[in-house]
């Protein structure tokens, strides 16, 4: 200690002094760090804490609704929206209790180390689904954990009862229920509805607290009633896959029209698909082909030329055409028969369906005639049925016709439809000569247009109605019922020419009296010994109409005699059987130009 520096001698007091002044510094200090803390957090960051409270507690959520569901026009389900549960999570809240990660990846069967890294990954989203569309029970094991951040949603799955009968025409909804084909597409507005919105207060594990307010009113999607009949789809369905398995086709569409309304009251397709486990299905086994697909239609267009050989008044249903013998030429090309059927009259030229005389009556009618005959019964349009990826077929205007196109054209080749389109046509011709766009919803009244004089589709319904009578169509028959149709056999257009492959055709109306249905038989590629239309496609008609008249209630037209003490009054006296109705003789060869 030194003397000489009293003013470094502390006396007690001037310690005690010191400590109290050095505290009440501190306290100073701190004091200013608290006001400067809470200035800081109460002011400059308030925005920042206000909404992580707000995020924390308040949300918004959405009130789910379900899609609506597509009906039969009986009502019978054919789209339903099942409830599933969907486990999301706030990635931030899981990842602050990893010890719990474990355990949560074995309930919800996903490998735990890559489980966290996803998190990880996504730690500043709010919202990352864990699992999709579980079964209620099994959502309900994993929220049972209880593991902080992990919630459960209320989501739709879509599913289909009539299975593969129904897959192309109704298509498939994604994972969040929104349409991406068929009909799912096409009426994805109307049956998606609007979710609703609801502002909740919730605690930290994400249940509700309180409901704080309505956002939004939800607005449920709205049930959709279909034209389809859904016992005829699946008899239609059933009688297609036999007919391509026994032929073994590549594929096969049927449609069935009400002639009357154009309703689509069937539409089936081979190949097809399990809608509701859809992930291993191909895309070729997807596609509508009654819309999608396009085809050679060959003879079953033959009707439309002798309609445009009647109206142009230069032939009657008796005239009597010459093709003997059997080929002729035209330009550089020969139009040929599978036979000579020598003279015949314009119901002998469709039963026996003679390529030579539609030539000769497509020769006596201009080309613009001809071509606005196929173009009133609605070939190279679409239909405006509405479905999505519908195809218009092709149609070529009289401009860049020759000799062989137009002579071609009339019995069915170098112009292209699908079977609905084919349909379509028929059923104008069975509703009196009035064309009406299919359609596919239940009730609807689509506008028809006057396309043919009711008395010429007469005329070619009761030429039609011997074809089956007596020709080519034998095996589209129907017990009870007069059937009007026309078989075809078309060869197929590939590159290098037509093949020796085959499309077999048959479209046809019942009962021929009154026409109710029209309805398209379209067999690819038959692989089998049979291969013409009549054997191949007409069959088919003929299984599928007699209970598809029973289910909806057609009177019959041809009871036996016996019973019902009448005969049909419309049709012209039955022609006298021919020689020449085997349509089981072996093809002569060279057909081709
Ligand atoms: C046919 C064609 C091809 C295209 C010919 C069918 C033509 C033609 C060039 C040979 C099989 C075959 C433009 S056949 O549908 O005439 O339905 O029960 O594919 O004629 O000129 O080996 N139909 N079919 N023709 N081409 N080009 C007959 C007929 C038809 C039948 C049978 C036997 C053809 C009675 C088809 C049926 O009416």
């Amino acid at each position: 200690m030194r003397p000489n520096a009293p003013s470094a001698i502390k006396t007690p007091q001037v310690r005690t002094r010191l400590r109290l002044h050095a505290i009440a510094m501190l306290l100073a200090l701190g004091g200013t760090a608290l006001v400067v803390r809470a200035v800081d957090l109460q002011v400059v960051r308030n925005e920042f804490y206000q909404n992580q409270g707000d995020q924390r507690f308040v949300r918004e959520r959405a009130i789910p609704v379900s899609r609506g569901m597509v009906v039969d026009r009986n009502g019978e389900p054919l789209a339903v929206s099942t409830p599933v549960e969907s486990i999301w999570a706030e990635p931030k809240e899981v990842l602050a209790h990893r010890e719990r990660i474990p355990d949560l990846a074995r309930a919800l069967g996903v490998d735990a180390v890559e489980f966290e890294q996803r998190l990880a990954q996504r730690a500043d989203r709010e919202f990352v689904y864990l699992r999709r569309h579980l079964p209620p029970d099994q959502s309900a094991a994993v929220l049972a954990l209880g593991v902080p951040g992990v919630n459960v949603q209320r989501e739709f799955r879509r599913y289909y009862p009539a299975g593969e009968a129904m897959a192309h025409v109704l298509g498939f909804t994604n994972i969040d229920d929104r349409g991406q084909e068929g009909l799912e597409l096409a009426f994805d507005e109307w049956l998606t509805g609007t979710p609703g919105m609801k502002r909740v207060i919730q605690d930290r594990r994400g249940e509700v607290v309180e409901n704080v307010e309505l956002v939004r009113e939800p607005q449920p999607g709205r049930d959709l009633r279909l034209s389809i009949d859904r016992r005829l789809q699946h008899l239609a369905y059933k009688e297609i896959v036999a007919a391509v398995a026994e032929h073994r086709a590549r594929a096969g569409s049927m449609v069935v029209l009400d002639v009357r309304t154009g309703e689509i009251l069937a539409m089936a397709n081979w190949p097809s698909y399990n809608p509701n486990a859809r992930g291993a299905s191909e895309a070729s086994a997807r596609r509508n082909r009654a819309v999608t697909d396009v085809i050679e239609p060959g003879s079953v267009v033959k009707v439309l030329t002798v309609g445009a050989g009647l109206e142009s008044g230069k032939f009657k249903p008796e005239t009597l055409i010459d093709t003997t013998p059997g080929w002729m030429p035209v330009a550089n090309h020969v139009v040929r028969d599978i036979r000579n059927f020598g003279v015949v009259d314009l119901t002998r030229l469709l039963v026996k369906s003679s390529n030579v005389a539609s030539t000769r009556i497509a020769q006596q009618l201009t080309d613009e005639h001809l071509y606005d005959m196929f173009r009133r019964f609605g070939f190279g349009q679409a239909t405006g049925c509405g479905f999505p990826g519908e195809s218009a077929g092709v149609l070529s205007a009289p401009n860049r016709w020759g000799p062989v196109e137009k002579a071609t054209l009339s019995y069915g080749y170098g112009l292209s439809v699908t079977p609905l389109q084919l349909a379509q046509a028929y059923a104008a011709i069975g509703n009196g000569g009035r064309l009406r766009a299919p359609t596919f919803v239940a009730g609807a009244q689509t506008p028809d247009a006057a396309v043919l004089d009711p008395q010429i589709a007469r005329t070619l319904v009761d030429m039609l109605t011997h074809v089956v009578a007596e020709g080519s169509g034998a095996k589209a028959s129907v017990p009870n019922y007069h059937v009007a149709g026309k078989t075809g056999t078309s060869r197929k257009a590939m590159a290098g020419g037509y093949q020796s492959r085959y499309i077999s055709v048959f479209a046809g109306l019942v009962p021929s009296s009154a026409p109710r249905l029209a309805a398209v038989v379209v067999i690819d590629d038959p692989q089998g010994d049979a291969y013409y239309g009549g054997l191949v496609a007409a069959p088919v008609f003929g299984r599928v109409m007699p209970g598809a008249l029973r289910l909806l209630d057609i009177t019959p037209d041809n009871l036996d005699a016996t019973l019902a003490g009448m005969t049909p009054t419309t049709l012209p006296a039955a022609a006298a059987p021919d020689a020449d109705a085997d349509v089981h003789s072996p093809f002569a060869e060279g057909v081709q130009p």
